[in-house]
């Protein structure tokens, strides 16, 4: 079941999420959920808190190639255990913030480790769009938006454009 994605500013993508210590059908069912969400959006990643759920689960594809394997990832408790110091810039989006755009400079690559959905601990080393896009979830988690990197000029422009374009919404 596809889920409604919430849109910035929300005062639900600002809280840090919760831990996960009981993975249940219910929970199961979320990441499911959030994939199916996900790939309509479409996009290459989508955290708890932007389906509403203030619980640490993020979801991830970020195979993009037209005809290769899809691999879907399901992260629980989701944690970066290292970082490089080399860094990489992409031009973000996020589907809480619809069609705006900056590059961010994050490490290029990061060791996650993780609860896949059966509860099993699992852990790898992501780069490029891989390490770009889990930052990006995890930073969800703790409340924070790709927007937060940027100065409070453009920030704030992004955001002014975000409530505009909700208001547009509930009048339509
Ligand atoms: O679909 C998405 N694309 C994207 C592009 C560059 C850097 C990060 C992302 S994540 C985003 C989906 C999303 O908002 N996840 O939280
Ligand atoms: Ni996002």
């Amino acid at each position: 079941m596809k889920r409604p994605i919430l849109l910035h500013p929300d005062p639900r993508l600002k809280k840090v999420c919760a831990s996960v210590d009981d993975l249940d059908d219910d929970l199961r069912k979320l990441a499911d959920d959030m994939l199916e969400t996900m790939y309509d959006a479409p996009g290459i990643g989508l955290a708890a808190p932007q389906v509403g759920v203030l619980t640490r689960l993020i979801v991830l594809d970020c195979v993009k190639e037209e005809g290769e394997e899809p691999r879907p990832l399901v992260m629980f408790n989701p944690e970066i255990l290292a970082k490089s110091d080399e860094q990489s810039t992409y031009d973000e989006g996020c589907l809480s913030i619809p069609e705006q755009y900056a590059e961010v400079k994050r490490p290029a690559e990061v060791d996650v480790a993780w609860l896949d959905r059966d509860g099993n601990p699992q852990s790898e080393t992501f780069s490029g769009l891989w390490a770009t896009c889990v930052q990006h979830e995890i930073d969800h988690l703790n409340g924070k938006l790709f927007i937060d990197y940027l100065t409070p000029i453009k920030r704030q422009i992004i955001t002014r454009r975000m409530q505009k374009l909700k208001r547009e919404k509930a009048r339509a």
